[in-house]
Formats: C-alpha cells, structure tokens, sequence
C-alpha cells in the first residue's frame, strides 16, 4: 500500500502541529505507522491522499451514523451556505433541531447548543453544581467527557490510550472535587456518598462507555446510579455524546429506561459538523444564563450549518434504519468473534447496537482496569492488517468502532474476509 503522500505531510504537520494532529488519537500513537492523511469520504468509504480507498469503522468517531458525504446532508448544506453560515443570533434552524431531539429524549425539556462535548459536559456540571451549591463530583475510571480540567482525571479515549491518569498542566486543586470510581461498580459509588454524603452534585456517566472501548453497563448499574442520586440529593447526568441516536432514537436513556437530570449530546446530533447540546429538566435549565445565574456561551452556538446538518441526519433515523444497523452489527461482531476463534485468537468482543470493540484478552471485560489489560500489541498488529486491507479501525484498542447507515452487507463481508486473515496474522505472532 503506496503512503508516500501521506508521509510527506504528516512529516511537516508534525513541523507545524503538535504530534501533526487536531485531536492525540488521530496520531496512531497506540499503534505506530503513518497517520493516513484522508482526502474525501463517501458513504462507507475513506480515501486517502495516496488513494487508497478503506471501509471507514471510524466514522470521525461515530458523528457520521449515515456515512460520509450523505446526499441529503450535502443537498442542504448546499443550500444553506447560500444564506451564509453564522449570524451570532437566534435562527429557526436551532429551533427545529431542538424540538426533534426533544421529541427523541423527553428528559431534555429545555436544551443549550455548544459547539462540542468538551462544553457540553462541562457546562452542564457548572449547572449541577449550581443548582446543587455542591462542588464534588463522581465520574468513572476511563470515562472521557471531553478535555475540561477538572474531568481529566483518570480519563478514558486519548488519555486512557496513553495511560496519562491526569493531564499535564491540570493544578491538583481543581481535580480535588473530582472523586473516581471504577466503572459498573455500585458499592464504590455509595461509599463515595457515605463519606461525602452533601457534598457530591453530580455523577457524570457514559451510560454505555465507549472510551475504554465499548463496556456495556452491568444490569442494574445505570438504575443503581439513579436511585444513589436520587436518595443523597445529586444530579444524574448521562453523557450520551457518542450513544445519543447510536444505541437508540433516545438513545441510552430509552434504551435501559432510567432517566438522567441532564444529557449531553454531540458527534451525530451536529451530523459532521462541530456541535455539543446539553439538558434536562426545565428547573435546571432555566438556571442557564440569560434565565439564569449560570454563565455559559459560544460564537458559533447554534450556528445554522451544524443545525440543518443535525437535523436532516436526524429526519433518516428511521427505525427501519435501526433494524438495518442492528443486523449488520450484529453480523459483524458474530463474524469477528467466529473468525477470531478459528485463528484461536482469544478476543472479547462486546456490541452495543452499532458501537462495538474487539478486546485482545481473555479476561472478561467490565470495567477501566480490564479494558486496559486488553493486549495492545496484538490490536496495533491487527490494526494494520486491517488497514492494509482496506478495513480502517480506530487506531486505538480503547475506542469504538462504528457501522454506519451506508455499510452494507457486501461491506461486511469484506470486512470479515479480512479479518480472518488478520487473525490469522496475530495467532502468527503469538505462536
Ligand atoms: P468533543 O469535545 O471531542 O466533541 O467531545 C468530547 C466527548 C465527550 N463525551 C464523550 C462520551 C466522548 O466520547 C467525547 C469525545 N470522544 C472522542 C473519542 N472517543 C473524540 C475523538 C477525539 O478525541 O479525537
């Protein structure tokens, strides 16, 4: 596979940017090589500016649930850009995005645009914390909401992918509220309560943990959270950024039926383009200025294209399109875990909808601790054997991968095809 264009600019992005990148992940820092320099998307497929052509699992980390390049989205886009592109004032475009995504998550009665799921989460814990006058929260080992401050704490994604248990530059003090407890573990969150019994304002969860790769909430946990906040007076809130429209149409929340004080969302509600939302009950809300005391605001909030991009990606997230991506997710993960067997290739593959991870390792996989002991080694070997077949996966074994509405089943059997051979590559070097 020719990547000499793709060298040639990663060699003066790094000149230019640190590690040459927008965002760490991208940097296949977790699996070394070239970071393929993409030049266009279409429907399930990524080309690279040596064009090579990859079945994309990416989907610039699950904001692209239709694929790339949807003719609808474009048809509007197009459309749109005509009128311009920010006015900086209210505009029927966030207006109508909010009432379909209110329509989705009842929980949200009123909801604030931002530009990403960095302000989304943190502005919505400003708000618990307000309305609470409490200054602790709880978030999960490996949860990753975004780049905050005071949440990169044993954070997941990039962070958990370097095994950074705190960022450089992030003064102790404003970690000091933030209390961490091991995912899908009840007792270590009720403890928390017992000793800081009026002090906690939040819990702050992945209700389906996608940064630690995908690790499904154990039955129970997500109603256990509900009824713990409920019982010491804090606010829930699900940080459905990656599983907001992914796992459901109301996402998480409908999914397992418990119902968070506040919701971030983000990556598919903005359909592509930069977008973060966050809210929940009205008496919240309503503490968000100009309402209320709560300051929080955005040049680009709102801003016409995110919207009518948001919205016409929402308006194709028919449930028949659900059962299409549930089936081939469903296809996938069986075929992964079939062929990983064959190469007696010991994985865990968990699937949530059409989410999914493959963990190298044979310990059962629940949590940050056990995420991390997947073997990274045999995921950067498989990552390339996939890539060099075309098949483009998260360049980290601590991420999700995602099926869009554009793979098809002939995609998916590519997949597999490769993935036998990967396998076999890994089993290879294991012997
Ligand atoms: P952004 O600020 O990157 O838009 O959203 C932060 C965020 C918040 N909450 C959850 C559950 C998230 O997954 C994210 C961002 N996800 C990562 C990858 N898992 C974005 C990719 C990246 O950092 O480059």
């Amino acid at each position: 596979m020719r990547t000499e264009r793709s060298e040639q600019l990663y060699a003066v992005a790094r000149m230019r940017m640190p590690g040459g990148v927008s965002s760490p992940v991208r940097a296949f820092g977790a699996v070394g090589g070239t970071p393929r320099f993409i030049a266009r998307g279409r429907g399930a497929i990524l080309e690279d500016v040596d064009g090579n052509r990859y079945i994309d699992y990416v989907g610039s980390w699950g904001a692209l649930i239709l694929g790339h390049a949807h003719p609808a989205v474009v048809r509007a886009l197009r459309e749109a850009i005509r009128r311009g592109t920010s006015y900086g004032a209210p505009t029927e475009a966030e207006l109508e995005l909010a009432l379909r995504i209110q329509e989705a998550f009842p929980s949200i009665q009123k909801i604030r645009f931002v530009n990403s799921g960095t302000e989304a989460t943190m502005s919505a814990l400003r708000v618990a914390r307000a309305a609470t006058g409490r200054s602790k929260i709880i978030k999960f080992e490996g949860g990753y909401h975004g780049h905050a401050d005071f949440l990169l704490a044993r954070a997941g994604s990039g962070l958990a992918t370097f095994g950074l248990p705190d960022s450089a530059g992030v003064p102790e003090a404003w970690v000091r509220d933030t209390l961490v407890a091991p995912y899908n573990d009840l007792d270590a969150v009720a403890a928390l309560f017992e000793q800081f019994p009026d002090q906690i304002a939040a819990v702050i969860v992945e209700p389906v943990a996608g940064n630690m790769g995908v690790v499904p909430p154990k039955p129970g946990f997500l109603k256990g959270l509900r009824s713990l906040t409920r019982r010491y007076g804090a606010l829930l809130i699900f940080d459905e950024v990656i599983t907001g429209f992914r796992v459901a149409w109301g996402g998480a929340q409908a999914l397992y039926e418990v119902e968070p004080d506040l919701t971030c969302l983000g990556k598919i509600i903005g359909g592509g383009l930069p977008v973060g939302a966050y809210g929940g009950r009205a008496d919240l809300m309503d503490q968000v200025a100009p309402a209320g005391p709560v300051y929080q605001a955005g040049t680009l909030s709102g801003n016409p294209l995110s919207m009518i991009a948001g919205r016409v990606t929402l308006e194709q997230l028919t449930p028949a399109l659900y059962r299409q991506l549930e089936e081939r997710s469903a296809a996938l993960a069986e075929g992964l875990r079939e062929a990983a067997e064959q190469a007696g290739v010991p994985v865990h593959i968990h699937r949530v909808g059409s989410m999914l991870s493959v963990f190298f390792t044979e310990r059962a996989v629940v949590d940050y601790a056990t995420a991390a002991s997947t073997d990274r080694a045999r995921y950067a070997r498989f990552f390339h054997a996939m890539l060099e077949r075309g098949i483009y996966l998260p360049p980290s074994p601590l991420e999700a991968w995602f099926v869009s509405a554009a793979h098809t089943e002939a995609h998916i059997e590519r997949t597999l095809r490769a993935a036998r051979a990967a396998f076999r590559e890994v089993a290879r070097g294991i012997l």
